[in-house]
């Protein structure tokens, strides 16, 4: 017995892993196992033999029992540790660099011109950026003979010899948008429509796209004083200052009468400020709707009226920004839309007026 003990005990100490510890359990406990067979032995012995073997069997049983249940939660215990010293992991670590796009200055623009707007009642009307000749020119009231509709001026779509559809432009402005709008949804209307837009220019300060958001509110009482008060408070929330405007008079085909419009800046130093000083900078073009414009919108212009007001993204977002070469905004160069960029969680900044 003593050396049944002794012997299972170093066995059982000396189990280097689960498999082999569970090896000892059982020629030790299982069914075959030595101890379960000295056990069955003692059906064959004196009472008083039964007694005393039986009872140091029984003690042995549970040693060796005891001594398993420990070395398997010790061999436990030694593999979680192995375990943790192989993943260790090193939370202190700096994180890896992960490459992020930018929000273009003329997206972000056009989201903030677009908050603005919607708070005044606007909605964003959007349309085709190849158009028909109708819709960008005759609908505006701009007469065949009219510089804009020029070769030189305008990319005309090719056509094929025989081709008899309509001849098609890349749209010149946004407003052929807003003739659409106009058929779609009728008067009452107001919207605004921003959008790429198309000439034949290009030098420091044109490129040959460009992008433009132009407004339009039609009602049966909707005056110039309206359009004063709407511009002002859109450049007062844009630039986050008082501005003041100057209307100038001034003409265009699908507006009568029209003004230019300035916004109140100072140069002082070299450096632009707006909504300061006695300066005035042109940023903008309006109008109440031409009769023939309405009528080309589906729009009774005996009943109805409305104001128009057309402006550049691109130079407003110059303004705003300090953006100094607009060339530079279509160029994809990485670095120029990562200093000019925006963040992706950078809300549009507008302030209330
Ligand atoms: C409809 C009727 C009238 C929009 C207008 C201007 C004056 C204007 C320029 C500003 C700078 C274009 O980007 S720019 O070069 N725009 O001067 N735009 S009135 O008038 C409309 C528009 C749509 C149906």
């Amino acid at each position: 017995m003593q050396d049944l003990r002794e012997t299972y005990l170093a066995r059982i100490s000396g189990a280097a892993d689960q498999a082999a510890l569970e090896e000892v359990r059982l020629a030790a406990l299982g069914k075959k196992g030595e101890i379960s067979l000295k056990m069955r032995e003692l059906g064959q012995m004196s009472p008083e033999e039964r007694q005393t073997v039986g009872k140091a069997l029984n003690e042995l049983r549970n040693e060796l029992d005891t001594a398993l249940r420990a070395k398997k939660a010790a061999l436990e215990d030694a593999a979680l540790d192995e375990r943790l010293k192989a993943e260790w992991l090193d939370v202190t670590l700096p994180a890896r660099h992960r490459a992020r796009g930018t929000i273009h200055p003329v997206s972000q623009v056009t989201e903030e011109v677009t908050a603005i707007f919607a708070d005044m009642g606007f909605r964003v009307a959007e349309g085709p950026q190849i158009e028909t000749d109708w819709y960008n020119f005759d609908a505006l009231n701009i007469a065949p003979e009219h510089p804009a509709r020029q070769e030189h001026d305008t990319f005309f779509m090719h056509r094929a010899e025989g081709d008899d559809r309509p001849p098609h432009v890349l749209r010149t402005h946004t407003s052929p948008v807003q003739i659409r709008a106009m058929q779609d949804q009728g008067a009452p209307i107001r919207v605004i429509a921003p959008g790429r837009v198309y000439r034949m220019d290009m030098d420091l300060t044109h490129t040959p796209m460009f992008h433009q958001v132009e407004g339009m509110a039609i009602g049966e009482d909707i005056s110039m004083a309206n359009l004063k008060w709407v511009l002002e408070e859109f450049f007062t929330a844009f630039f986050g200052t008082k501005v003041r405007t100057r209307f100038r008079a001034s003409h265009f085909p699908f507006t009568e009468p029209s003004a230019e419009v300035d916004i109140q800046c100072s140069w002082e130093g070299g450096q632009l400020r707006v909504g300061e000083g006695d300066g005035w900078l042109e940023v903008l073009g309006s109008g109440m709707m031409h009769p023939k414009v309405l009528q080309a919108g589906g729009i009774d212009p005996d009943k109805w009226q409305g104001f128009a007001f057309g402006m550049g993204i691109d130079r407003m977002a110059m303004l705003k920004y300090g953006i100094p070469d607009l060339r530079a905004f279509f160029e994809s160069d990485l670095r120029w839309l990562r200093h000019y960029g925006f963040g992706a969680l950078e809300a549009p900044s507008v302030h209330a007026g």
